[in-house]
């Protein structure tokens, strides 16, 4: 049985070589990348979370928090977390708003867009909407995914849909948003084309936009 409470506590700590070493005993138990992903990792940054939030963790030990995670989903889950339907399924612009450093909950929806089979282009965080239109334009991509963790940067998500109808583009591009904060509600608001809660309703969605 995967001791997921050690996982959690490890991860709290920010202690990336014992999280490394944990993950890989439950990987080599049998444990799914999926499990170690949502009942180990997940779990512990949703603590770390109302921690931050309590200000019993400040902004250093949460940066280890998600390089510690960061490094388990890079070198141990990645290429386990793959979909498997490789059919060559469309292209996609995918990045955190302005304003908005997020990146870890953004790069899984990436990772997991490409193991389904999406040509993805992944901008990184802080990205202002011209370079979201930049990149529509030069990729010809067929889905813009945006990602926003925090209440003040959901706006940037209205104004990027606005940058990108200003340039002519949002006939060809089709506009799907998440990230904690955002809900269905929101994206039928700012005129997104749909809304996803975690990567695998995200790669759901997107094969779904692409039938359309
Ligand atoms: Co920040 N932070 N943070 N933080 N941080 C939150 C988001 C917060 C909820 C913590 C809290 O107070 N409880 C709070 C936001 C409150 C709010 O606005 N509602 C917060 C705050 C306030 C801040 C700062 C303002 C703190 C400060 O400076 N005083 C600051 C802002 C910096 C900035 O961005 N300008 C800040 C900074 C940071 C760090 C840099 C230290 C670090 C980020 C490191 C990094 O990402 N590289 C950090 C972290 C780690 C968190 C928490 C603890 C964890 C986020 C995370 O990685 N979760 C977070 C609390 C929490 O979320 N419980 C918090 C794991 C990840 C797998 O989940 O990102 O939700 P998530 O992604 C999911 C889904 O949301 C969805 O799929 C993913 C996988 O299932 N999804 C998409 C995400 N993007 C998608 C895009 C899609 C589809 C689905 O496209 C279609």
């Amino acid at each position: 049985m995967a001791d997921f409470q050690n996982i959690i506590d490890t991860l709290i700590e920010g202690d990336q070589e014992k999280l490394l070493s944990l993950a890989q005993s439950a990987l080599d138990e049998g444990i799914s990348a999926k499990e170690i992903l949502e009942k180990g990792l997940m779990a512990g940054m949703d603590i770390v979370g109302e921690k931050m939030e309590a200000e019993d963790m400040f902004i250093p030990e949460v940066l280890m928090c998600a390089r510690a995670m960061t490094a388990v989903i890079n070198n141990l889950l990645k290429p386990l977390l793959a979909a498997g339907d490789v059919s060559a399924a469309g292209k996609v612009i995918i990045g955190t708003v302005k304003g908005d450093l997020h990146d870890i909950g953004k790069n899984l929806v990436a990772m997991m867009l490409e193991s389904a089979g999406f040509e993805v282009y992944n901008l990184g965080a802080d990205i202002l909407p011209d370079k979201y239109v930049e990149e529509i334009k030069d990729k010809n991509a067929d889905i813009l995914c945006m990602s926003a963790l925090l209440t003040t940067t959901m706006p940037m998500m209205k104004v990027t849909i606005d940058a990108v109808s200003e340039a002519g583009l949002r006939d060809q591009v089709k506009v799907m948003i998440g990230g904690a904060p955002v809900s269905q509600d929101f994206a039928e608001q700012i005129g997104a084309d749909g809304y996803a809660s975690d990567a695998g309703s995200a790669i759901r969605l997107a094969k779904e936009i692409m039938k359309r």
